[in-house]
C-alpha cells in the first residue's frame, strides 16, 4: 500500500467529470486500498478518485469507524436541510459552511462487483455529498457566495504557494489534521489582505 500525492486547487483533473467505472478489477483494488491509507494518512473522513490525479469514478470515506468504497455511487433518497461548516483534503486551510441534505440513502457498487445500497445521516450523510461532488467535478467552495468566493481566492493565492504543480505530499510522522492554525490567527492574516483576486 502507498500514501499518494493530493491533488489541490488549480489541478485541472479536479474539475474533470469522472465517467463510471466499468469492472472492479485488482488495479483498482490497489487503488482503494491506496486512497484508504492516504486518507488516514491526511485525517480526512474521505477522498475521492480525482483527488489523487485519477478519473476512475470510486471514493472512500470513513465516519465513525465505518469505512466505505463506493464504485459508481448515485443518491436515491435525500431528506432534510442543515448548514455546517467544511474543508477538502485539496484545498488546505479554507472552510465554508454548506447546506447539505441531513440523510440519504446512497447506491453503489462494492469492491466484490456487488450493488449495495447504504443509509447515512449527518456527517455520513454530509461526506458522501462532498465526495460525490468531487466524481462531478464540483468543489464545496462552489456552494460559496460570490463575495466569500473571492475573499477565497485570495486567500488560497497565499496558501498554493506550497503546492508546486498543485501536488500536496504527505510527510510521513507529520500531522496532518485539518487546522494547522487557529481561526482567528487565519482570520487576522486574511483580513491583512488587498489585492485583487484570483479566480478559484
Ligand atoms: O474529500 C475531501 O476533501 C475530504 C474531506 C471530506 C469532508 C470534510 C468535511 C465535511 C464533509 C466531508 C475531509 O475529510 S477534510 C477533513 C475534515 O474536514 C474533517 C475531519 C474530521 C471530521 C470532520 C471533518
Ligand atoms: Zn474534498
Amino acid at each position: 500500500m502507498a500514501v499518494l500525492e493530493i491533488h489541490v486547487l488549480g489541478d485541472p483533473i479536479l474539475r474533470e467529470r469522472t465517467a463510471p467505472t466499468p469492472n472492479v478489477t485488482p488495479e483498482l483494488r490497489t487503488l482503494v486500498a491506496d486512497m484508504f491509507e492516504t486518507m488516514y494518512a491526511a485525517e480526512g473522513i474521505g477522498l475521492a478518485a480525482p483527488q489523487v490525479g485519477r478519473s476512475e469514478r470510486v471514493f472512500v470515506m470513513d465516519v465513525d469507524d465505518n469505512p466505505l468504497t463506493m464504485i459508481n455511487p448515485e443518491i436515491i433518497e435525500r431528506e432534510g436541510s442543515e448548514r455546517a461548516e467544511e474543508g477538502c483534503l485539496s484545498i488546505p486551510e479554507i472552510f465554508g459552511d454548506v447546506d447539505r441534505a441531513t440523510r440519504v440513502i446512497a447506491r453503489a457498487t462494492d469492491l466484490d462487483g456487488k450493488p449495495f445500497e447504504v443509509e447515512l445521516t449527518e456527517l455520513a450523510a454530509r461526506c458522501v455529498q462532498h465526495e460525490l461532488d468531487h466524481l462531478d467535478g464540483k468543489l464545496f467552495i462552489d456552494y460559496m457566495s460570490l463575495i466569500k468566493r473571492k475573499f477565497t481566492a485570495r486567500k488560497w493565492e497565499k496558501e498554493a504557494v506550497n503546492y508546486p504543480g498543485f501536488i500536496r505530499k504527505l510527510e510521513p510522522g507529520k500531522s496532518h489534521s485539518r487546522r494547522s492554525r487557529s481561526r482567528a490567527s487565519a482570520a487576522a492574516a486574511d483580513g491583512s489582505a488587498t489585492h485583487s483576486e484570483p479566480e478559484l
